[in-house]
């Protein structure tokens, strides 16, 4: 099996102010395009052919060649990132505003948390809201390519489902942002797909 790029579900200029067209287009367009094909020209090379991502290659991430595991998280972690942003400015409400109230206190305390894992990063890396085995809500982090489907990878919550994943390496905002990626953060929060947090939360 070979991966193929997802296609956005909104036009490149439609996350305007919050995320510009030209970064969209290059991390899009160029970065996650490239992740893609590295990733399956290393699947290729390694004779793995239909291969799931979070089934089989996740849990055993640390015995796959690096180009897999390096490629196979990029391509990964950029379609969820993608799939969690909405064009108009979503709230969340019903199941995912209840869990959000339990595990932070309610959106405000959500964002605040969201904010500090965020911004904290050293380096490239995302940081996440995940749902644990007993359904409250996690923030975490993970650097460089990694994501918590990954055996060894925020293991100290258990099994996590990602519900949501904000990219912050700067390759994300630097050509809106430079430096100011608390700005970038800001931003992302107002752009996110809250039905398909929903939807994820199952
Ligand atoms: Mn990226």
């Amino acid at each position: 099996m070979t991966f193929t790029l997802p296609e956005l579900a909104f036009a490149t200029d439609a996350l305007e102010p919050f995320m510009d067209k030209e970064t969209v287009e290059i991390h899009h367009g160029k970065h996650h395009a490239g992740y893609t094909t590295k990733l399956n020209a290393a699947l290729e090379e390694s004779g793995l052919t239909e291969v799931t991502l979070e089934t089989e290659v996740f849990p055993q991430i640390s015995n796959m060649p690096r180009a897999i595991q390096t490629n196979a998280g990029q391509f990964w972690n950029h379609s969820f990132f993608w799939e969690g942003l909405a064009v108009t400015g979503q709230e969340p409400t019903g199941a995912v505003a209840d869990a959000l109230t339990a595990s932070f206190g309610g959106y405000d305390g959500f964002v605040e948390e969201f904010t500090k894992y965020a911004s904290t990063v050293f380096g490239s890396g995302w940081a996440w809201i995940c749902k644990k085995q007993d359904g409250s809500l996690v923030v975490t982090s993970t650097v460089n390519h990694e994501n918590p489907l990954m055996g060894g990878v925020n293991d100290e919550h258990g099994p996590l489902t990602p519900l949501l994943v904000i990219d912050v390496w700067e390759h994300a905002y630097y050509l809106k942002y430079q430096n100011r990626r608390p700005e970038f953060i800001a931003a992302f929060l107002q752009i996110v797909n809250w039905e398909k947090v929903t939807e994820r939360m199952g």
